[in-house]
């Protein structure tokens, strides 16, 4: 490219764009929730996140997101108000009822507890139910490896996604997180949907007037199709890994529906009867300490895993969320660039 191509190509990009620091992508977010008539609680819970969303580069659940919980706040099933209620089921179980409001304030608030019953007995999970979830998994998680825990997150969504060897949706885009904490730096952590992308991706897609990938979808008849249109209209997502990802996305319905006495992904969609909202269900998160498991070398021990991600990635392989993390560096130096379009969109909101 020709210098003056290059200048004309970042003029390009400087008007399609508009830039914002970390602190005014949150305040525009609070802004718009408290507009649709979110507390102040829950309106700064969900900002969070989806400032850290957009920091963090994954923009399926950055400011995007706001547009969503601007139409499910609107459709008047969700509350956003409803404080989070508390109840300890058992030495090792914590349950939190987000009373149909957002779910980033229930875990927040059930975090607490998660990490207090996890350094007491070794292990410890929480259960958040009647929540609308629309957020990514890793800030949970990573929050609970800022406390020195290992943590497990799942979710269902809604059934759009068909099992290996079918073509109906039946399973949702079931996230499972994972972090470990890591002396003296980032944890490691992997966050990813169940299905071969999320649909947050499809639909930004479809925003966009952009193709998909072969592989993420299928039309009415089951036949592939990069047309995000057809596989949101009568279609159905494609799970990741066959078999294998059909299984992990089944034990997550289980786990975090059936067990905890919530919804799946099928439940989830008959619930939401057309409405076009978020997906109403549970969560379940599991934290583990690593002091209750150890033999008693926990330097030896959190050794051993360093020794692992060096393997990893002395061969040129990436960790997971190293991506995410130099995202982070840059969006704290230099803020973050969000689509103009989408940021027309966001501002409507405020009308
Ligand atoms: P991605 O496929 O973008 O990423 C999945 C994970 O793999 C990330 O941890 C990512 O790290 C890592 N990764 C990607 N490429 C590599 C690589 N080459 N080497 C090593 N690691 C890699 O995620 P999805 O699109 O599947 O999901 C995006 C988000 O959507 C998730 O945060 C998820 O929680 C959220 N989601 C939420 C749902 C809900 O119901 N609430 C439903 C479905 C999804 P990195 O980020 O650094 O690239
Ligand atoms: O991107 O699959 C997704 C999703 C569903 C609910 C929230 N995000």
């Amino acid at each position: 490219m020709t210098e003056a191509a290059a200048a004309a190509s970042t003029a390009q990009a400087d008007t399609d764009t508009v830039r914002l620091t970390l602190d005014e992508v949150q305040a525009l977010a609070e802004r718009v929730l408290l507009h649709h008539g979110m507390s102040l609680r829950h309106a700064q819970a969900v900002a969070r996140v989806i400032t850290a969303g957009e920091r963090d580069a994954c923009v399926s659940h950055g400011v995007y997101r706001l547009l969503v919980v601007a139409q499910t706040l609107g459709r008047g099933r969700v509350s956003g108000v409803a404080e989070p209620v508390v109840t300890d089921r058992a030495p090792g179980v914590v349950a939190v009822d987000a009373g149909f409001g957002f779910s980033p304030l229930a875990f927040e608030v059930g975090a607490e507890h998660l990490a207090r019953k996890a350094g007491q007995n070794g292990l410890a999970a929480l259960a958040i139910n009647h929540c609308f979830h629309f957020s990514a998994l890793w800030p949970e998680v990573e929050a609970l490896a800022a406390r020195g825990l290992a943590a497990v997150a799942l979710t269902p969504s809604h059934a759009w996604v068909a099992p290996a060897g079918g073509i109906r949706g039946v399973l949702g885009t079931n996230p499972l997180a994972f972090a470990w904490p890591r002396p003296g730096g980032l944890p490691y952590v992997f966050d990813f949907a169940t299905s071969t992308a999320a649909r947050g991706e499809i639909e930004l897609h479809r925003r966009a007037g952009r193709e998909i990938p072969l592989g993420w979808g299928i039309d009415d008849t089951g036949a592939d199709t990069t047309d995000p249109r057809r596989v949101v209209q009568g279609g159905a997502m494609r799970v990741f890994g066959g078999h294998k990802g059909s299984a992990l996305s089944t034990m997550i319905e289980l786990l975090a529906g059936p067990l905890i006495g919530d919804l799946t992904s099928l439940d989830s969609l008959a619930f939401d009867n057309g409405d076009g909202s978020t997906p109403c269900h549970g969560e379940l998160v599991i934290a583990f300490d690593p002091k209750r498991f150890g033999l008693g070398d926990a330097a030896g021990d959190a050794a051993r895993a360093e020794r692992l991600f060096a393997a990893i990635e002395s061969q040129g392989a990436r960790l997971p969320s190293q991506r995410r993390f130099a995202a982070r560096a840059v969006s704290r130096a230099q803020g973050v660039a969000v689509a103009r379009s989408l940021y027309t969109d966001i501002l409507a909101l405020l009308r």
